[in-house]
């Protein structure tokens, strides 16, 4: 597979996380509506209600939607905006991990639970203790589960150190050390915290930490992990300069060094995608706003074949946009 397929003509959907579970893709997107909601740097017109969860026999094949696996309106805590969610499976039961602001407008990081891949899922009455932020994705090695997570402007990352938020919120300044995403092992019953969330460390060619200045490098949102080779490989959004970059470390902890883009920009403000390998073939997932006219809140979930150098680096990947 070349060429960029769509895979749902007829729901906007975006943020896809891609695991294989019993033989099969599954895929966990955000659910994009048209709220009527008017544009800010906040993200507010992103005012996602629920998920469907897509599964398929193969990447070329048919897409199966499996209908509402979560509603906004079945949350026990919730305010507003289902974010992008990850999933993640132990002992036959599944977690749908799902950012979702609460009733006082602050993000955190909520869990439901399912018998199936696909859902229904049955959220627990309140967010997990300590969690804040977007964009979670789990990452699981010898049985440990580890979530990465955080976003900045309206994912609410520049508002907490140190795991405890801060009066007024704000980026560090250019020539300060850029604010990282976190990585947090989770329990033994896939429910909460397992340890105080750590930073996601990036340096560069020389080992200095990545600066907050440096757009065009540093950690926005949408995190993903993935091993290849041995080696640890976390992706994630540049935000306001558009592209998917990577980063490659020797455990899931980090620390990480910056390597390269996987995806240059595509149409629309957002990009967030998941790599999976799947029949032998690695691919990327990922969303452009193409199908709707340029719309950054009506976006629409991609896939694409995702390939390798011999050293390990990732074949930079055009994404159509400016
Ligand atoms: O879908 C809402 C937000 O847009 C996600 O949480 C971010 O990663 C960005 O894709």
């Amino acid at each position: 597979m070349k060429k960029a397929r769509y895979l749902v003509p007829d729901l906007y959907t975006a943020d896809p996380a891609v695991h294989v579970f019993n033989g099969k893709l599954y895929i966990y997107p955000s659910h994009d509506v048209e709220s009527g909601i008017p544009e800010n740097d906040n993200g507010d017109h992103f005012d996602m209600r629920d998920y469907h969860i897509f599964s398929m026999d193969d990447v070329e094949g048919e897409v199966t939607d499996h209908g509402v696996a979560l509603d906004v309106k079945n949350i026990p805590w919730a305010g507003r905006q289902l974010w992008d969610c990850d999933c993640a499976c132990k002992d036959d039961k599944y977690y749908l991990y799902f950012p979702l602001k609460d009733q006082t407008d602050i993000f955190r990081i909520g869990v439901a639970i399912s018998d199936k891949p696909e859902g229904p899922f049955v959220p627990q009455e309140a967010p997990m203790k300590g969690s804040y932020s977007i964009d979670p994705c789990v990452f699981e090695e010898d049985g440990s589960h580890y979530m990465y997570f955080g976003g900045l402007w309206g994912g609410q990352l520049q508002r907490y150190r140190n795991n405890k938020a801060i009066e007024c919120g704000h980026e560090p300044k250019d020539d300060e050390a850029a604010l990282p995403a976190r990585i947090v092992k989770l329990s033994d019953d896939m429910l909460e915290f397992a340890e105080e969330p750590r930073e996601i460390v990036i340096l560069d060619e020389n080992g200095d930490v990545l600066k907050a200045g440096d757009h065009d490098r540093r950690f926005f949102e949408a995190s993903w992990m993935h091993k290849y080779q041995g080696k640890y490989y976390f992706s994630y959004s540049t935000g306001n300069t558009h592209q998917l970059c990577y980063a490659v470390g020797d455990n899931p902890y980090g620390p990480f060094t910056y390597k390269g883009v996987i995806l240059t920009p595509v149409v629309g403000w957002t990009t967030h995608h998941s790599i999976v390998e799947f029949k032998g073939k690695w691919y990327l997932f990922h969303h452009d706003s193409v199908p709707s006219g340029g719309k950054t809140w009506l976006r629409s979930m991609k896939v694409v074949e995702l390939e390798y150098n011999e050293d390990g680096s990732i074949k930079t990947i055009d994404g159509g946009g400016e």
